[in-house]
């Protein structure tokens, strides 16, 4: 399950309001100007049964999910993802543009749910084989300012989102180890400053690493 050729695994990546919706609007405007072609997709999520399973996931239940059910459902929705949407576009020699992927499984149910590495690399393997993404653009804001954007929207807080500060600490700080163990995957962005500022280290990015294609 390697990479096609000519295609291009985009993922955006960061805690609760780092901005990824607002980054991801920015880069399809930034595709479509230059006529590149590309499928757009999130996690959880991106198909039906996906979406469903989103559902299940995000909402609140009389019954608390275990970390092993939240991590077996997160790798189920992601497979349905690969299968009706990744993979076809990459096949395709699209760019694939998906607003979260594994490196979020990595921080949420490793960092924040405290879960060893090795059962969120086993289901990796498994699901993915050989798949990574070409380049993950990680918006890092402190979790203070990042939680305080998300709850200014409005709706109530997900199952995910109740969570207590130190749970978003830990995955901040498994996010910026994941950059730091694959420099050549990460783009980090900091994603504090004004929505200029990021827009402006998004663009040179974009430029540095799609300007060619
Ligand atoms: N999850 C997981 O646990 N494991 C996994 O493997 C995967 C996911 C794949 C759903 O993700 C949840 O699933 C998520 C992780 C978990 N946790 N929760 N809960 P999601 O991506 O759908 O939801 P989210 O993280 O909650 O996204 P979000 O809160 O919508 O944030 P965002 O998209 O990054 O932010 P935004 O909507 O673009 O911006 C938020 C607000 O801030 C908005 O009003 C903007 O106008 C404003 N904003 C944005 N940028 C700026 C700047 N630079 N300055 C000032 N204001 C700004």
């Amino acid at each position: 399950m390697a990479n096609a050729p000519s295609g291009f695994f985009l993922t955006i990546e960061g805690g609760e309001g780092a901005g990824k919706t607002t980054a991801v609007d920015f880069i399809k405007h930034w595709m479509s100007d230059r006529q590149l072609a590309f499928t757009e997709t999130r996690e959880p999520g991106g198909t039906q049964v996906a979406e469903e399973l989103r559902a299940l996931l995000l909402g609140h239940h009389g019954e608390p999910l275990s970390d092993i059910t939240e991590l077996l459902m997160m790798f189920a929705a992601r497979s349905q993802n690969l299968f009706h949407n990744i993979l076809p576009g990459l096949e395709a020699g699209e760019i694939v543009l998906c607003d979260r992927f594994t490196d979020a499984t990595y921080a949420y149910q490793g960092g924040g749910r405290g879960l060893n590495t090795q059962p969120v690399e086993t289901l990796e393997n498994l699901v993915q084989g050989a798949l990574r993404p070409d380049m993950t653009i990680l918006l890092d804001v402190d979790p203070e300012i990042g939680m305080a954007r998300a709850k200014g929207r409005s709706g109530e807080l997900d199952r995910i989102e109740q969570e207590k500060m130190d749970f978003f600490i830990r995955v901040r700080n498994a996010y910026l180890e994941r950059a730091r163990q694959f420099p050549e995957q990460f783009e980090v962005i900091d994603a504090g400053q004004s929505l200029e500022g990021v827009q402006k280290q998004l663009l040179d990015v974009l430029e540095r690493r799609l300007g060619a294609r």
